[in-house]
């Protein structure tokens, strides 16, 4: 018995498109001829690879006709569109959500089993597309999924890296970075179509013309070309029948490159000619905070935004469409600089291909574009040399010095006679070397500019850009990030989504703010139960996936401690080890017996830029702590350490739902916003943090007695910074620090080398530019009351049911809604 056909238990938009595969034999039909024809393999031969792309492709050919009519739609309708300009979008495995979006597990699962199949085996064997480094690609990720689910039209327009974030693995516990062969087996989620490529110009110089009516003009005389092939994504809502587009662009050799090499005779030059083109999208750049200055980066910005205004230009807009009114069809949202190069283009393409003046291109730039700032570190902010960028694109240099000299007219004209204000705000920075602050530039050319969280947005608008809040306040806003219930919440946690339902309906999953219904289930002990009940499925889950993927075994009934982020200082995960340490510290010098330890195991997971020497170092130092007292008899049952290599998307799915416990340490004014916090907080895990970034107003939402608050805040840390901060006295005067790095020190966790770690040790003590000693003690008065908690497992359970309760603001659906009303002022389609 196949069973009834489905039909989705929500509303679609769309007329019921594909009808047949919406019931059980339906789908196996439909999964067999793709194993068959695209795959060319029959059942009983066929591969597990063979049966997951089988599978993708049958789930997208249900997508397909939804798709179809989403962009028929839209077309049509001639509304305004959000065009997200991001370098990175870290997606995760796309099936899983494909199937929760188009209601279809039930069905695949059962068709599966009807095969002899197990879906849960064919969802393992999907390779994650990690086109992103950490939060910025992540928050992407998550917009796209909000704005198709909420039936906002969006186009998300990328790079397709063909290799994404670098693969960890640990060699003697250094890293070591593996090249990410994403697309190896078959990358059955995308549609290239090499007819529809565009061509972006590089290098050669500009000459003045005069035009028809005798007005000077200019030309842009390029001397080197490639080809942007776009691939597109279905980014599909949660059961609205709506699917947006994510179009990354890949690049390619023009024939136009390599012709004339090749017409020459010379066919080994002709094909360098080719990998050199394609070298653009070869890879992702695996640094999240230090901009490397390197020419192939800002190849990949230009040639990404170059393909993503032509597309929407040419192919988007009606032909006789008048770009006077640009603004009316879309919104360009920067995610961060890395687009900025876009500005200068859009000029460049109004003046010098449309014919529009300066006045009539700029008031039309300037309406076009939005910035979002991810981040404080002044070493995070790119800068671009007028060397690099005037010989990549003349044109576009000579347009950036056009612009920064009508900011500066205007800047003197609001404040005559202020020379130095006008030098602060330029465009323009002189030293180390000539250079453009894209910054600035986004700044100057934004309708709104945003932080990521209110405390961020405050001191963005204080100690980043203080001038241009000045002279323009009403530019800048805030919109706190959020995560996506779907991929975080729904699919990641079915048990606890499971529980959620039952108690107080399936609403939450597009309405995250109904969660608050679930507050008085926290006195309600048979409802604590089944939520601890899921806490356990999802440690249990973890434990096996550790084990098969890292031969870890996770012991019972411990507190599951949980620090997953990029490794980077100011996140302080030196700070973390300090408290393991110290625990360790304590136990086998005998002044702590362990019995009363709470039963503890960290889990660490970061990747640190392979560049990034100090987050190697603290990498190599956690991976000897944690094998060290992970082997200690000592300790055994009451604290361990565990660093799964390669953290992702896939690997947080399985960590976060498992979690007791969120560190959140970074020093205070430091985390932009942070979104992890928010997941563990929806997960029902309690922070131990900073007042940093979101974690703010996690504290704030969820009540001072559910969030383990510690450590100075924003004001604190700059007045210490401006008294004189001396890290030394607290290694002096604490003597619980001073013994943990003591013991690094004596080479206990690194076979008696008593040398191995001092760049990372010394680099407290001489210099710590992140304060994690100024915050040890408050830290380790946190953690015990932690521990306090954590022994009253009714009152602990009780807390993180509230943090589940009233952490529905941090949706990003909510924020899509923020950008949407205040910054983009586009329509939902219904
Ligand atoms: O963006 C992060 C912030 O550190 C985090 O606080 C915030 O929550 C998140 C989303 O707003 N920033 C990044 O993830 N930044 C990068 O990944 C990055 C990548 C390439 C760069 C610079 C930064 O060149």
């Amino acid at each position: 018995d196949l069973g009834p056909a489905r039909t989705p238990t929500h509303p679609v938009a769309t007329a019921p498109v594909n009808g047949p595969l919406f019931s059980v034999d339906g789908f196996v039909k439909e999964f067999i001829h793709e194993l068959n024809t695209a795959q060319g393999v029959a059942l009983a031969r066929s591969s597990v690879n063979d049966q997951y792309l089988a599978l993708a492709r049958t789930v997208k050919n249900y997508l397909m006709a939804r798709w179809l009519d989403t962009n028929r739609k839209t077309r049509e309708a001639k509304v305004k569109t959000v065009g997200y300009l991001s370098a990175e979008y870290l997606l995760g495995r796309q099936l899983g959500n494909a199937l929760l979006a188009s209601d279809l597990n039930e069905i695949a699962d059962k068709g599966l089993e009807l095969c002899g199949l197990d879906l849960v085996t064919l969802r393992n064997q999907e390779v994650e597309p990690g086109l992103g480094n950490g939060g910025l690609g992540r928050l992407a990720a998550c917009f796209i999924d909000s704005l198709a689910t909420m039936n906002v039209p969006c186009i998300g327009y990328g790079i397709r890296y063909e290799y994404g974030i670098f693969r960890q693995t640990f060699v003697d516990g250094r890293q070591v970075e593996q090249p990410d062969t994403w697309l190896a087996l078959g990358s059955p989620w995308e549609f290239p179509h090499p007819d529809a490529s565009v061509q972006v110009n590089f290098g050669g110089h500009t000459e003045k013309y005069r035009d028809a009516d005798g007005k000077e003009r200019t030309h842009w005389l390029p001397d080197w070309n490639v080809l942007g092939v776009p691939y597109n994504y279905m980014v599909p809502g949660y059961l609205n029948g709506r699917v947006n587009t994510l179009r990354l662009w890949s690049a390619q050799a023009t024939k136009a490159f390599d012709l004339p090499t090749f017409n020459a005779g010379d066919y080994a030059q002709a094909v360098r000619a080719q990998t050199f083109a394609e070298n653009i999208s070869k890879v992702l750049y695996p640094e999240d905070s230090t901009p490397q200055g390197k020419e192939l980066r800002l190849q990949q910005q230009y040639f990404f935004v170059a393909c993503s205004l032509r597309d929407f230009i040419d192919n988007e807009l009606e032909d006789d469409f008048d770009l006077h009114h640009l603004d009316e069809r879309i919104i360009l949202q920067l995610n961060d600089t890395h687009p900025v190069i876009a500005v200068p283009e859009l000029m460049r393409i109004l003046m010098d291909e449309k014919g529009f003046d300066w006045d009539e291109a700029w008031a039309v730039t300037t309406k076009c574009f939005a910035y979002t700032c991810h981040t404080l570190l002044p070493e995070a902010l790119e800068v671009w040399p007028t060397e690099l960028l005037g010989r990549l694109l003349p044109r576009h240099l000579e347009i950036i010095y056009a612009i920064n000299e009508q900011l500066l007219e205007e800047v003197r004209e609001a404040y005559p006679g202020d020379e130095l204000r006008a030098r602060r705000m330029s465009i323009i920075a002189e030293f180390p070397e000539r250079g453009v602050r894209m910054a600035y530039l986004a700044t100057y050319a934004a309708t709104k500019v945003n932080g990521v969280a209110a405390l961020h947005s405050q001191l963005l608008r204080d100690k980043v850009l203080p001038d241009f809040s000045e002279m323009w306040p009403d530019r800048f806003t805030n919109v706190t990030n959020g995560v996506t219930p779907r991929r975080f919440v729904k699919m990641a946690n079915p048990k606890l989504s499971e529980l959620i339902s039952d108690t107080i309906g399936g609403g939450w999953v597009t309405d995250l703010e109904r969660l608050r219904e679930l507050e008085p289930f926290a006195d309600d002990p048979d409802f604590r139960a089944q939520f601890a009940a899921a806490k356990d499925w999802n440690k249990r889950r973890l434990a096996e996936v550790l084990r098969k993927r890292d031969g870890i075994d996770l012991p019972d009934g411990h507190l599951l401690d949980v620090m997953v982020k990029r490794l980077h200082e100011y996140k302080r995960q030196s700070l973390k080890l300090l408290h393991v340490v110290s625990l360790y510290e304590q136990v086998i010098s005998g002044k702590l017996p362990v019995d009363q330890l709470t039963p503890r195991t960290v889990v660490f997971g970061a990747k640190a830029a392979p560049g990034y020497k100090m987050a190697k170092d603290t990498i190599h130092l956690i991976n000897r702590v944690a094998a060290t007292v992970s082997a200690d008899p000592r300790l055994e049952g009451r604290l361990k350490v565990a660093f799964p290599a390669n953290y992702n998307v896939t690997l947080a799915e399985k960590l976060i739902p498992a979690a007791d416990l969120s560190e959140q340490i970074s020093l205070a004014g430091m985390e932009a916003s942070g979104t992890g916090n928010m997941k563990f907080a929806l997960n029902g895990a309690l922070t131990i943090g900073t007042d940093d970034g979101a974690n703010v107003e996690i504290r704030e939402l969820v009540g001072d007695k559910h969030f383990f608050l510690f450590g100075m805040n924003e004001p604190q840390v700059a007045e210490l910074g401006a008294k004189g901060y001396n890290p030394e006295s607290y290694y002096e005067d604490n003597p619980q620090l001073k013994a943990a790095l003591d013991l690094v020190l004596s080479g206990h966790f690194s076979g008696g080398d008593q040398h191995l770690f001092d760049a990372v040790v010394y680099n407290l003590l001489n210099s710590d530019r992140f304060m994690a000693l100024a915050d040890f003690q408050s830290y380790v008065d946190a953690q015990a009351r932690v521990e306090e908690r954590y022994a009253d497992t009714d009152a602990w359970t009780r807390s993180a049911v509230l943090n589940v309760a009233r952490s529905g603001f941090f949706s990003s659906d909510r924020s899509m809604r923020e950008y949407i009303q205040r910054i983009w002022h586009t329509q939902p389609m219904m």
